[in-house]
Order: structure tokens, then C-alpha cells, then sequence
């Protein structure tokens, strides 16, 4: 897939700062299809990680931070779920926006700075206006288009080349 016509890959975007919905429950699907409801009660039953000095960096609206996010890795949380061959994740919000994050950057990322299913922000549970369950990745520095909001959607896919 050619990344500048990836809708996970944009290049810019308008922050939304109005919630979608107030549910926090995701939807986890298989690369065959099949799906599952997540909780955030069901994400703190894997190991915990807090990353600090995260920055949510838009070029628009200014940049905010230095956050600490809590949750679980999205290593850990994928690769416990599933033992066939995947190659790539969809993180999707409510609200149509997304990001693709491809195995290969879980399994090279920093242990220290890992991509995270985030549910805490400096140490208290994130709201709904902050994202609810939101996906941090500690890498990005950017525009913030992987950050994404209120997470509802997480598709792991094998590309069929
Ligand atoms: N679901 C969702 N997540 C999103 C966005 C969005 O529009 N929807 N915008 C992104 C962009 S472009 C920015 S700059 C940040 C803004 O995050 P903040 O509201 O915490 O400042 O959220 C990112 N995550
Ligand atoms: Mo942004």
C-alpha cells in the first residue's frame, strides 16, 4: 500500500477536541475476522507500563506535555492474543481517525519508550475528553497524527501480497 494514499497514514488532520462516544470498550479483530470486546478492566490484566516525558506535539495548535502515560504495551497485548503471522495493527478511533503501526516497529521499539494502549495520564485515569483508552506512540514528534483518541478499533492484519 502506497503510504501517501494510506487514511492511517495522514499528513495532516484537524485535531478533534470533541469525544465521539463514552464508551471505552474495543473491539479486537483477528487477521481471520473474528472479533472480541476489550475493556480497559481487561487491558490492566496485562503488564503495566508508564512512559514518561510524552509530548503531543501539534504543529496547529502548539504542543502539550511533558505527559506520563499509563497502560499496556501493544506488543505484548497483540502478541498474547495471537500466534499466527500478522504483520500490522489499525488503531481506530470512533471518529474515523487512525493509524497503522506495522509489527516490525513493535518488535525494534524501545523497551523504555514502547507504543502503548495508554488509560492513565500522570498517574489518574484519562478522561473522556482526553481520550479515554488512546494510543501513545513516544516516537512520534510530529503533528501528533499517531496519537490517537479514543481507540475503539484494533484490526491486526496479515498483508496478502
Ligand atoms: N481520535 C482522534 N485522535 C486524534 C485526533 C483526532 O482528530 N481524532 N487528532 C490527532 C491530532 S492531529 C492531534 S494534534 C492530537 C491532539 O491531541 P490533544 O487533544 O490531546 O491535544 O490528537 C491526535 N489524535
Ligand atoms: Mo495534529
Amino acid at each position: 500500500m502506497a503510504d501517501e494514499h494510506d487514511p492511517l497514514r495522514p499528513h495532516s488532520h484537524e485535531p478533534n477536541p470533541t469525544p465521539p462516544t463514552a464508551e471505552a470498550t474495543i473491539t479486537f479483530y483477528y487477521p481471520n475476522g473474528h472479533h472480541k470486546k476489550i475493556t480497559v478492566a481487561d487491558l490492566k490484566e496485562y503488564p503495566v507500563t508508564s512512559v514518561a516525558d510524552c509530548f503531543i506535539v501539534s504543529t496547529g495548535h502548539g504542543t502539550s506535555g511533558p505527559f506520563t502515560f499509563t497502560g499496556t504495551p501493544l506488543w505484548i497485548f497483540i502478541s498474547r492474543q495471537i500466534e499466527g503471522v500478522w504483520d500490522q495493527a489499525e488503531v481506530i478511533s470512533a471518529d474515523g481517525f487512525g493509524n497503522r503501526v506495522w509489527r516490525h516497529e513493535l518488535e525494534t521499539e524501545n523497551d523504555r519508550h514502547p507504543i502503548i494502549l495508554a488509560y492513565e495520564i500522570n498517574g489518574r485515569p484519562l478522561t473522556r475528553q482526553e481520550g479515554l483508552v488512546r494510543l501513545i506512540v513516544p516516537s512520534e514528534k510530529d503533528d501528533a497524527l499517531r496519537q490517537v483518541k479514543w481507540v475503539s478499533e484494533i484490526k491486526v492484519r496479515q498483508n496478502q501480497e
